[in-house]
């Protein structure tokens, strides 16, 4: 069966080696002292959102702890009872200590709303940069003959759980989702839950140091308890065949099951079931015809209600079937080639700023997008929340996903690789049965150094082993040639020609040349790949208006857009452009006053939801299919 063997090796991958090889690692880089420290791994429930969850969203207690004295006593000794036990105040007292060396109180501690960033729901926390310490009480009931997990859809950037003072797990990764086991710490009654979460930037981190983003800390997405039985369906990879374009292949895999057990995926509204046996290792190779299946595509994003069960255990999940390839320079969809109306995305919500995690934000995103004209977003620079591209899928808008592998990170250091192979695992795991997602970036901008390379061609090496049907692309530099050929835009980084995509970023009219002088932009592309122009665009602020010629107008914006669409039909294997960007974001690195002010205003809207004059020049090449026309 096509793509067996990447499935076979991506599910030891997730089984073995992801719950051993990433958790020993993380363990050792977590700021919790060893004396605490838990053996449990952490993993990825797969379409965890259709599952019958407890939700732990609300309000949480929490201590901020710049100096981290939850971890260590005042001589800097490591303190085994760090910000992590219940320590109500005693009665008629006004300490909470109860060994006298360490006073807090979670109960009279303030409160921030979970999921959120911290920084934009206190003006104290808006650049606080550091670790703090999460708490809230919750009722449960332990159901016999069942297992619970504790579902964190994102913590940036690196959590630690404790329940009821007992560390559970650790995690590293500020934007994908992670579940730890806590059946045999849960009891009747209430629990008290710890997430202590540090989103200090690290040199060694994915992303490093710099990013023209903002460090938005916290728990910014759902939590919740996840309850199922005790042998049940933790994975699986339900995908149209490239091969033959009606088959539907991949596999499941139960946890616990005995060798043997029977599987079933079935799809109600075409009349077809599959039943399968369980190997060895709880996994189940899927293949069958269902007959009238309809492709999802844009335009017409058919989702089939797909049902995954195992003795007691049943999800159901609503998923699309299509295929995705290239020929030549082409990228084709379901067999046709496709051509891609996008743009860039950051999870900046609109209007009240911070990380997107509502249906409210996702809705505003995509109804602006769909009224651009897409059929494509890149979601930039990192996996954004799981709503974004549920919400793709429902309306048939194709995805560019990413991970944060962004500009300097530090290639030589194999920890660093392992980091970036974690969150790209964890994306893809996340998201691979969602027909939208159809490009798997590995990076944006990084220098062209031979340990940049090496260490882009494993991780590129890695997607293409774990996901053997979608196609695999990073956002490169580009640069000038020379003397006469100084407007010449070259394509030659050599990381190329591992990617079935060439993105490429530009910024002609922005931070070079004069945005008339971008007709004289030419292209050498030494590849005879399908191109995605993956970043152009320039600021403006919504409201200033002038001359084209004067920065930070709208007029000026528009300029850009209106020569960069002419002149990127040169290129005749262009495919896709997604502009750089749906919408102001925020981003420390951006301070001209009375202009910026903290934002990048490289947005077609602004943060306040006012669209710009270039949003309606590039809806306009968009409808009229002006893009795309050297072929
Ligand atoms: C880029 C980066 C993007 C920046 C953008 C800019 O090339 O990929 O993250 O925000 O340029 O505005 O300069």
């Amino acid at each position: 069966m096509h793509g067996d063997q990447g499935q076979t090796s991506w599910a030891y991958y997730f089984n073995k080696t992801f719950m051993n090889k990433f958790t020993v690692l993380l363990l050792s880089l977590m700021v919790v002292p060893a004396a605490v420290r838990a053996q449990q791994a952490s993993t990825v429930l797969v379409d965890v959102d259709h599952r019958q969850t407890t939700s732990l969203n609300g309000e949480w207690h929490y201590i901020l702890d710049p100096y981290l004295a939850g971890l260590s006593n005042f001589q800097g000794a490591i303190n085994q009872h760090g910000f992590f036990e219940d320590r109500e105040p005693e009665a008629g007292t006004n300490t909470t200590a109860k060994d006298g060396l360490l006073e807090y109180s979670f109960a009279r501690s303030p409160t921030l709303k979970v999921p959120g960033d911290w920084n934009t729901q206190r003006e104290a926390l808006l650049n606080y940069e550091g670790l703090l310490w999460y708490q809230r009480n919750f009722e449960f009931m332990p159901k016999p003959g069942s297992r619970v997990f504790f579902h964190v859809g994102a913590a940036n950037y690196k959590a630690s759980l404790f329940v009821d003072g007992k560390h559970i797990c650790d995690h590293e990764g500020g934007f994908t989702p992670f579940d730890c086991e806590v059946t045999s710490v849960l009891h009747d009654g209430k629990n008290f839950a710890v997430l202590a979460v540090d989103d200090t930037r690290l040199a060694d981190g994915i992303p490093t140091l710099k990013t023209d983003w903002y460090n938005y800390g916290g728990l910014t997405r759902d939590i919740s308890l996840v309850t199922v039985p005790t042998t049940f369906i933790d994975d699986y990879d339900l995908h149209l065949s490239r091969t033959d374009h009606k088959t539907i292949e991949g596999y499941v895999h139960v946890i616990d099951a005995q060798s043997g057990s029977k599987i079933q995926v079935s799809i109600p509204e075409l009349s077809a079931n599959s039943d399968v046996l369980v190997d060895a290792n709880g996994r189940a190779a899927i293949s069958f015809v269902p007959a009238g299946l309809e492709t999802w595509a844009p335009g017409h994003p058919k989702l089939y209600k797909v049902e995954v069960s195992t003795g007691p255990d049943k999800l159901i999940d609503e998923i699309g079937f299509r295929t995705i390839e290239v020929s030549g320079s082409k990228i084709l969809l379901n067999g046709k080639p496709v051509f891609l109306h996008g743009i860039n995305m950051h999870a900046e919500a609109p209007y009240r700023s911070g990380r997107v995690n509502t249906d409210a934000d996702v809705k505003t995103l995509f109804d602006w997008a769909q009224e651009l004209g897409c059929n494509f977003v890149r979601l930039a620079h990192y996996p954004h929340d799981e709503r974004m591209t549920r919400e793709a899928d429902r309306r048939g808008i194709l995805v560019w996903s990413e991970v944060p592998v962004y500009w300097g990170i530090h290639f030589a250091d194999a920890a660093v690789l392992a980091k970036a192979e974690q969150q790209l695992g964890e994306n893809i795991r996340r998201d691979r049965n969602k027909a939208s997602v159809i490009l798997w970036s590995i990076a944006n901008e990084t220098p062209s150094t031979p340990a940049r390379t090496e260490f882009l061609t494993k991780l590129a090496a890695f997607a293409h082993q774990a996901d053997t049907t979608r196609l695999v692309t990073a956002a490169l530099l580009v640069h000038n040639g020379e003397g006469a050929q100084a407007d010449t835009k070259i394509v030659d980084d050599p990381l190329g020609k591992e990617l079935d995509v060439i993105g490429t970023n530009e910024y002609a009219g922005w931070y070079e040349m004069s945005p008339e002088k971008i007709s004289n932009v030419t292209w050498d592309i030494r590849y005879d790949k399908p191109v995605i122009m993956s970043e152009f665009g320039g600021g403006a602020k919504a409201g200033l208006h002038g001359p084209e010629t004067q920065r930070w107008t709208e007029e000026f914006q528009a300029a850009i857009y209106r020569n960069q669409i002419a002149m990127l039909n040169k290129i005749p294997q262009l495919r896709g452009t997604t502009p750089w960007i749906l919408m102001d974001f925020r981003s420390p690195v951006r301070v001209l006053p009375g202009v910026q002010d903290g934002f990048n205003r490289k947005g077609l809207i602004s943060n306040e939801g006012k669209k710009k004059l270039a949003f309606f020049t590039l809806q306009k090449a968009y409808k009229e299919n002006a893009l795309g026309k050297a072929e």
